[in-house]
């Protein structure tokens, strides 16, 4: 089915080509001699869409008249990346796209590097946010994305001697072609202000909220297009604007430059993302984006909703279903009670009625800092109706569900309350989102039994089968056809030219698993991406590596729970091996790190510098004949990630057992050949139990282990003075061997892992990691075992489609019926 609607936009490279050429003239304003790279790419752009917003128009048309029931999948963030070839390979045109250009004298490639990523997120939770949508659209459900229109996505980083610079990103400076805007659905928003308690004449209470400001919401649509382009479905992202009316009002009282200040004040809102990754700041204007995001995108769906149903509420929970992509939007369940209480004025039990049956949670962490709280204070001071909602909300919650499941429990009650009671009241929107959800899931296997055991115990009891699992998963089309185009013109080879839809056919490459044909194919396209990848270093570092060297490879935000520190660490000791023994028995590796460390984050950042500095001294001893080196890639991102990943062979995923959620580019990297050097966490566990125990290298602590040890009382000193090589590494941090004149400006991290009680447990992990890396040296060095394994690895990773998450919410979660258009 997919192949025969990518016919139907059959098109010869001529007919493209003419088409990029006439956008150039009447979009650009430019002609063949004078237009530069970017209007080439807008050019380009603008023939994609000619096709892409037709069956955008027509999907919404057709969800429309059919009236279906809709997911609306609420994110803060969506790190989608660059769109042309994806959306190309998604139309299946990236081929004759390809031709046109060069049919004109362009480079394909080129001309899609000059797209800025819309790094609209952080890391694993925004970049699954954009797997999911893609995977939504490819499987025709009625789906859309809310999210924040940031004028500013994650920082740019710069490496300037070593350490991390941030640099604003403005994806968006010279127009984006990809995106519509909408000003007739504009959204005005209350914020501040207070409640007025009234009666009416039956002595029925009523609270009216009196808002300090209004901010408008100008929602922006950018479509997102299935693989075989038969949906296109949208992703609404807000920006916020002063509102019109409220601005005249100080302007006619002679605030001229008032009024401008409070247009700052609203521009603010949709400004910038935030760039913390896993750890709480707790500032004001990130609730505020929260609840203004939150608010557009409900009253949107209702304007939508009473568009067929008019004022009958009583369908709304069959139409409707909000995912909640971490706590991060949880302010859309008080602020669903609130229009249903205060605005349509249901009784309280009726609308939260509906509310229970809307709202689902994703739990994407158990990392304390995580955790999101915000003051009672200021929450009372942002969104005073609101909170009164949750202390509503959770006095019931209290009385007429925990006491009766745990009767006189006082203990339980203070656990399980949306209110922590202390210092400062603060309000847990984790609890907030259990209570008003009908379903919470983790994100694999042994975080959802995590999220059960260990954070929410109680509320398993209370309500049990509504916490479950949904393993997450990447999408096939961006992170293996589109990014791999050799490693995927192969498999067409060998398996049904469907596998991007159907990835467990991917099986089939098992039976190729010891070919010898098969094997060179197969390696023959790693040592070709490795090539690409080597220039890509070349330029972007000035470091030659070589191809032929293993390219052992961690990407992912720098956080010390991920133990960037311990891969360091590790280098250092082969490091040391090598000026010991210049003949120390190992394959020629390549060390390659891509992390944006968050810019509040301290000993991530010396982290930062302290690869920068060990790769230097490294890449420039020559003592060490070129068997090891060390880079740095700055400003990682999905673009960087799409030429990385399938150069990989070997993936590190090494957190401390319990501590990550799942991971996904684990999947990714796998996928595209690479084996695993993992600890058992996250979906780790299900790569190994899919791959099998022997093409995967698993090490280190246990979940169960490490709980035992931190109960027996974990010393990182006893692992220090009982590894004389672990001990000379940790030493050389106080030298200045690698920071030249400048002794002792690595110490910090020898003292997070000694003096500082080492959180997560790096050194009691160090011995079985230096075990793990032999294991790999030895594999490697037999190039058909090797081979053998990746081959293995590819062919396994079917279970980790997002396609297979989707299909998952839908059938536990969401209910929806697939819809065709057309
Ligand atoms: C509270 C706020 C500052 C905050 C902002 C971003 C908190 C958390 C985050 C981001 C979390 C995140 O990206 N979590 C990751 O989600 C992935 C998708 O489920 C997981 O694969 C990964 O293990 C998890 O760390």
């Amino acid at each position: 089915a997919v192949s025969a609607s990518i016919a139907q936009f059959g098109m010869t490279p001529e007919q493209f080509k003419e088409c990029v050429v006439r956008h150039l003239h009447v979009s650009l304003g430019t002609d063949e001699n004078k237009a530069s790279k970017k209007a080439w790419w807008n050019a380009t752009c603008a023939a994609v869409n000619e096709i892409v917003f037709e069956r955008a128009t027509k999907t919404q048309k057709t969800h429309f008249q059919k009236d279906t029931r809709a997911v609306h999948y609420l994110s803060l963030e969506f790190l989608m990346g660059r769109f042309l070839k994806n959306n190309l390979t998604n139309i299946g045109l990236t081929e004759v796209a390809a031709q046109a250009l060069e049919q004109l004298d362009l480079d394909f490639n080129e001309i899609c590097e000059e797209e800025p990523d819309m790094a609209l997120g952080n890391g694993g939770l925004g970049r699954l946010a954009a797997c999911f949508v893609d995977s939504l659209a490819t499987l025709g459900y009625p789906a859309i994305g809310y999210g924040i229109h940031y004028e500013h996505g994650l920082f740019t980083q710069e490496i300037k001697h070593g350490r991390q610079l941030e640099r604003p990103d403005s994806w968006r400076e010279y127009g984006n072609p990809w995106e519509i805007c909408r000003p007739e659905s504009i959204q005005e928003i209350p914020l501040y202000g207070y409640v007025e308690t009234k009666y009416d004449e039956n002595g029925r209470i009523h609270k009216e909220w009196h808002p300090g400001r209004i901010i408008k919401g100008v929602p922006w649509d950018i479509p997102v297009v299935g693989y075989g382009a038969k949906t296109v479905n949208i992703l609404r992202l807000w920006e916020s604007r002063a509102s019109d009316f409220f601005n005249w009002d100080v302007f006619n009282a002679g605030g001229y430059l008032d009024a401008q200040v409070e247009n700052v004040q609203a521009e603010t809102i949709s400004k910038v993302l935030y760039p913390n990754d896993n750890t709480d700041a707790g500032k004001e204007l990130r609730l505020i984006q929260q609840y203004f995001f939150c608010a557009c995108s409900i009253k949107d769906i209702i304007r939508r909703y009473k568009r067929a149903h008019g004022d009958n509420w009583d369908n709304f929970p069959a139409q409707v279903v909000m995912q909640l992509n971490d706590t991060h939007p949880a302010v859309a369940i008080p602020e669903l009670m609130r229009i249903l209480v205060d605005r349509a004025e249901l009784d309280w039990d009726k609308a939260w009625g509906i509310c229970q049956k809307v709202f689902a949670y994703t739990n994407h962490t158990l990392l304390p800092e995580a955790l999101e709280k915000w003051s009672v204070r200021l929450f009372e001071k942002v969104l005073p109706r609101h909170l009164e909602i949750i202390y509503e909300i959770n006095s019931r919650f209290l009385e007429e569900v925990v006491e009766p499941a745990f009767p006189d429990n006082d203990e339980v009650k203070r656990k399980l309350s949306i209110i922590e009671e202390g210092h400062e009241k603060m309000v847990r929107m984790g609890n907030l989102c259990v209570i008003g959800s009908f379903k919470v899931n983790g994100v694999a296997e042994i975080h959802s039994k995590l999220v059960k055991s260990d954070l929410f115990p109680e509320f398993d009891k209370i309500w049990p089968g509504k916490l479950t699992n949904v393993t997450n998963g990447v999408t096939p089309r961006r992170w293996l056809k589109s990014c791999n185009p050799a490693l995927s013109n192969l498999i067409s080879k060998h398996v049904d030219e469907d596998w991007p839809v159907h990835l467990d056919k991917l099986q089939k490459l098992n039976d190729l698993a010891d070919d010898k044909k098969f094997q060179k194919e197969f390696m023959q396209i790693k040592h070709d991406n490795k090539v690409e990848l080597a220039k890509v270093i070349k330029e972007l570092t000035n470091v030659d590596v070589d191809p032929t060297a293993l390219f052992d490879i961690q990407i992912k935000r720098l956080h010390e729970y991920k133990r960037q520190q311990l891969n360091l660490i590790h280098i250092m000791a082969l490091y040391r091996r090598l000026l010991q023994d210049p003949d120390y028995d190992m394959p020629k590796r390549v060390f390659i790190f891509g992390a944006k460390a968050a810019p509040g984050y301290y000993m991530a950042k010396e982290i930062v510098y302290a690869i920068n500095k060990v790769a230097d001294k490294v890449n420039n001893d020559s003592r060490i004949k070129d068997k090891l080196k060390v880079v740095f890639l700055p400003n990682y991102r999905v673009s960087l990630a799409e030429k990385m990943i399938p150069a990989a062979d070997v993936s590190e995923q090494i957190s401390l057992a319990g501590k990550e959620a799942s991971g996904t580019g684990n999947m990714k990297l796998a996928l595209n050949g690479a084996v695993t050097i993992g600890t058992l966490d996250g979906a780790n566990i299900e790569i190994a139990e899919e791959a099998g125990e022997d093409n995967v290298v698993i090490f280190g602590l246990t979940v169960d282990e490490v709980k035992a040890k931190k109960a027996e009382g974990y010393n990182p000193w006893d692992y220090y003075y009982a590894n004389e090589e672990l001990k000379a590494v940790l030493d050389w941090f106080d030298t200045d061997y690698f920071t030249p004149g400048k002794p002792g400006e690595l110490a910090e991290i020898k003292r997070s892992l000694l003096d500082y009680g080492d959180t997560y447990m790096t050194l009691a992990d160090y011995a079985s990691y230096s075990d793990a890396h032999k294991k790999i040296d030895a594999l490697y060095q037999d190039s058909a075992k090797w081979a053998r394994m990746a081959i293995v690895n590819t062919a396994t990773m079917g279970k980790f489609n997002s396609d297979r998450s989707i299909q998952d919410y839908v059938n536990n979660i969401w209910k929806l019926d697939p819809c065709n258009v057309e």
